[in-house]
């Protein structure tokens, strides 16, 4: 199997989920911060299971600790050196660079702490990936504006997009505007700052929103390519590929309307400019009247398109709309049907490699541009044996048959040009808000209430994954 020259094999973080630190140097709350209970991926809110008004800094969530890395991060990125990193994925702290979003005036101590960050990535030559925003937009702007349905959330976004890209551009080529944009049916408040009052399931605001985030995205393009045309912004979807759970047309037919709402509806507008020919017929189907736009807002969309796609895959799913009595299965915001041909993890994520060759050819075959696999990994209970070892054979299986999947992608024609495994050192999960949902290569001793030594230790999947890369992905 033959991996390009220069392939990125990395790993993937997100602030919220590993730095801590969560009030310190002038960082605000963001609504990460403020999740119930600290399970930060919440399931559908409404205004009565949730109320933003809480304080949030009076509770002590596992996110808030996270795993130091704010001030731990050299330590962490050695390590992630010694396995050959080539590439590391992280996000801005929107509320680091702008605590409540609507200032004027980016705060230096956050912009000097990924200064640090990055440099340290560049000292062992490895490329940093950004992510601008992971599920971390101010709670301010959740608060005061009513997240993105409002349409003054595209110029605060621009502020902060024009302060880290003007920032960090000679240092940073690869970016990514959104985290798992088309994730916000599942989960409005989290990435899209929705609750309250106007109800956070409501199908009106989260397409209002995303026009928002399209405009937005095509202006952190715009940024980008006005100050480097060589940087490289692409945008970021959660893929699941899904398959019909028989031959039943009318299955067949729902398994392509679902296709089209969740894994293409985002990146066809951001990919290809525009909105796609079902548009009308998806807004209808929910409900959704014709959406809010201003003169000029197609035309930047067009104009400003990504240059590449960063996915997150984990899963597959199953579509089933004849049938009452399939059987089911949990799942990040994918569970539903059970597939019969597949295992699922602890979490009940059904594992499926070939899926992600499925994925991968389905997303080259529609867009042809470069993808990255910029998410994947299996979540899993370790065990630190009494000699201090963590065997996680399970994870080095579950890589391994991903990557072999890949490998064979690449075989049929498409353009991969990385793989950042999710969590590459432990961190806070973000369905559960524990630590005990472990995806790293590095064990972190700490437990779900953020308690032990916050020692970092080398799994037995480190030495397999720094083989894998040394050998470009030929030994797995
Ligand atoms: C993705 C998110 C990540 C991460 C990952 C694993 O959807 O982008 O932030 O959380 O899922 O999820 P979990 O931590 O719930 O296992």
């Amino acid at each position: 199997m033959t991996f390009p020259k220069g392939f990125l094999w990395g790993g993937a973080t997100a602030a919220n989920q590993l730095e801590g630190a969560y009030d310190v140097d002038g960082k605000g709350l963001s609504v990460a911060d403020a999740m119930p209970g600290g399970k930060i991926r919440w399931g559908v809110l409404s205004s009565e299971d949730f109320d933003w008004s809480i304080d949030a800094s009076k509770y002590v969530y596992p996110n808030h600790k996270g795993i130091d890395h704010y001030h731990r991060f050299k330590e962490d990125i050695a390590l992630f050196a010694k396995m050959g990193f080539k590439c590391y994925r992280f996000s801005i702290a929107w509320t680091r660079i702008f605590p409540q979003g609507d200032e004027l005036e980016p705060n230096e101590a956050g912009l000097a702490f990924y200064d640090n960050l990055i440099d340290e990535c560049l000292k062992y030559g490895i490329e940093p990936v950004i992510t601008i925003s992971h599920y971390e937009m101010p709670l301010h702007l959740a608060k005061a504006y009513g997240g993105w349905k409002n349409r003054k959330l595209v110029g605060f976004y621009e502020n902060f997009a024009k302060a880290v890209l003007t920032h960090f551009h000679q240092k940073v080529t690869y970016w990514m505007t959104f985290n798992e944009i088309n994730s916000a049916f599942a989960m409005p408040a989290l990435s899209q700052g929705m609750v309250g009052a106007t109800g956070a399931t409501d199908k009106q605001n989260v397409f209002q929103a995303w026009h928002h985030q399209f405009l937005a995205s095509s202006l952190a393009v715009k940024i980008g390519h006005d100050l480097n045309p060589d940087l490289k912004i692409g945008c970021m979807i959660i893929y699941a590929t899904t398959y019909s759970f028989d031959a039943n047309p009318i299955n067949q037919l729902a398994t392509l309307q679902y296709n089209q709402a969740f894994n293409y509806f985002c990146a066809d507008v951001q990919v290809r400019g525009e909105y796609p020919a079902y548009t009308d017929r998806l807004l209808k189907e929910n409900g959704v009247q014709p959406l809010e736009m201003d003169e000029g807002d197609l035309a930047l969309l067009k104009a400003y398109p990504v240059d590449y796609i960063g996915f997150s895959y984990y899963m597959s799913g199953v579509q089933n709309v004849t049938a009452e009595d399939s059987e089911t299965v949990e799942g990040n915001i994918l569970g539903g049907v059970k597939n019969p041909f597949l295992e699922a993890s602890d979490w009940g994520w059904q594992i499926d490699p070939t899926g992600l060759r499925l994925a991968l050819n389905d997303l080259y075959g529609r867009y042809q541009v470069p993808l990255f696999i910029v998410e994947n990994g299996l979540g899993a209970y370790d065990t630190v044996e009494p000699d201090g070892s963590i065997n996680d054979d399970y994870r080095i299986d579950y890589l391994a048959k991903h990557i072999t999947a890949m490998g064979a992608a690449i075989e049929d024609g498409v353009d991969l040009i990385g793989y950042t495994p999710w969590g590459c050192i432990d961190l806070v999960s973000a369905s559960t808000g524990e630590m005990s949902k472990r995806y790293g290569f590095i064990h972190v001793d700490l437990d779900d209430q953020i308690e032990g030594t916050g020692e970092r230790r080398p799994k037995k999947s480190f030495k397999w994954y720094q083989k894998v890369i040394a050998s470009n992905g030929e030994d797995l």
